[in-house]
């Protein structure tokens, strides 16, 4: 399927900042495998509030879905977020789909959604979209139904469509709700681990480093949101103590809005690590902005105080990579300049990872009598084992561990108890 881009430069949107929006819908169509035939472009003040650009670039518009080499275009992409009159207007004018960019952005997070909580979060979105968008259908515009029960009496079908919408996002936050706290649980048994998160604009190397600094098979594409699952896996090769990384999903420019706040419950295992590995891509043009974006949504979804180490990846791919890597260690000194695809360097931020952790840990002895020995395993999970000494009623392991840790183990013996 091919589609057309349109795409309007408001006042205070330089050129570089316009064209790389334009080059970021164009990934986005291609991750919906959407062929982009032509790009409509135009400056103006403010989107026309019709049909987003005046009678003289539609007409323009028109002209290349008709003539577009190659084929035919079905569909154009807005680069802004339009009304639904807007919307209409345009699809009136063209002929065509019309989807504007967080339209786009939902379509991919449809597809790309794995787990129910997220397929969950990505249909309430939706239909939150959907509903100033539902128009009467046909003629029976004033068509009153005899609800079942009563119900519905006297609506019209677009009322009682919107009805039906309102109690699906219902029933669909009653299931999420039920997920996170079961969510919640998980997380509180990892309450008192070393977690990192990984986190950062989508396509920069996320699950391409969970993967190769843990060893798991998560999913990795040059595509965009390959991710929106969070992915939690113990640090490989192993730390003592055990060191976790999650995986999260990416950010991007002009994100949705109810994505944040719906997603914000995924990153909540952000919220809550000891560190955040904010992964940036080198390579892109456009990185300083992703930067910023990143950063702002961070500090949207509270985790702008978590510690944080950022991490330049894909330096292989600049042009000059000596001088790329200077630049960015002048500008960022505490920064970690790698390439995802080097071991030697995913090697320097495993090394980095565990010292950072490392500076938190606390010797002390933990008791296990010999009826619970059984919880052996947990204790070389969750400490460094110095040393063991055996009394008449118990073994005493000398040990290095999060002096949260320790206290539980005192308390009760660890999470077995
Ligand atoms: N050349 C090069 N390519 C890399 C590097 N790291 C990742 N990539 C590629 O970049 C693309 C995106 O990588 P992912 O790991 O899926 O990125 P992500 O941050 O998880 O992306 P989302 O899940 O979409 O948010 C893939 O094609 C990777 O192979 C790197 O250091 N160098
Ligand atoms: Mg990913």
């Amino acid at each position: 399927m091919r589609a057309a881009l349109l795409a309007v430069q408001l006042p205070g949107v330089d050129d570089q900042a316009f064209t790389a929006s334009i080059a970021e819908l164009h990934r986005l169509a291609q991750t919906l495998g959407l062929e982009v035939a032509e790009t409509v472009t135009q400056k103006r003040e403010t989107l026309d509030p019709g049909a987003v650009v005046g009678s003289g670039k539609l007409a323009d518009l028109q002209a290349v879905i008709r003539a577009a080499a190659g084929g035919a275009v079905e569909a154009v992409l807005v680069d802004h977020d339009i009304t639904p009159s807007q919307a209409r207007n345009l699809e009136k004018a063209t002929e065509v789909e019309v989807l504007d960019r967080t339209a786009v952005i939902l379509e991919i997070f449809r597809r790309h959604a794995r787990s129910r909580a997220a397929k969950a979060q990505v249909e309430i979105v939706r239909l939150q979209y959907m509903v100033p968008r539902l128009r009467e259908s046909g003629k029976g515009k004033d068509r009153q139904r005899g609800g079942i029960g009563g119900k519905g009496a006297g609506e019209s079908a677009l009322e009682l469509d919107r009805r039906k919408i309102r109690d699906r996002i219902a029933e669909l936050t009653r299931e999420l709700d039920a997920l996170a706290e079961e969510q919640r649980t998980q997380r509180a048994r990892r309450r008192d681990m070393s977690r990192v998160a990984l986190v950062g604009y989508t396509n920069a190397g996320k699950s391409t480093l969970m993967r190769a600094l843990t060893g798991s098979e998560v999913y990795v594409a040059d595509q965009l949101f390959a991710t929106l699952d969070t992915t939690v896996r113990p640090l490989h090769p192993p730390a003592h103590p055990r060191i976790l990384l999650s995986d999260t999903v990416g950010f991007i420019d002009k994100l949705p809005h109810g994505l944040v706040a719906s997603f914000k419950s995924t990153l909540d295992e952000a919220l809550e690590a000891g560190l955040l590995a904010q992964v940036i891509d080198a390579s892109d043009p456009n990185f300083e902005r992703q930067l910023e974006v990143t950063s702002g949504v961070l500090a949207e979804i509270g985790a702008g105080d978590v510690p944080r180490l950022l991490v330049f990846n894909k330096i292989d791919r600049t042009a000059d990579e000596v001088a790329a890597a200077q630049a960015l260690q002048d500008r960022w000194p505490d920064a970690l300049v790698i390439s995802a695809r080097r071991p030697a360097d995913v090697a320097r931020l495993h090394a980095w990872l565990v010292s950072f952790f490392a500076r938190d840990l606390v010797e002390g002895e933990v008791r296990v009598p010999y009826d619970r020995q059984q919880l052996r395993g947990e204790i070389f999970a969750a400490c460094e084992v110095l040393g063991e000494r055996y009394e008449d009623d118990a073994v005493v392991f000398r040990v290095r561990a999060r002096a949260e840790m320790l206290a539980r183990w005192r308390d009760g013996l660890g999470r077995g108890a």
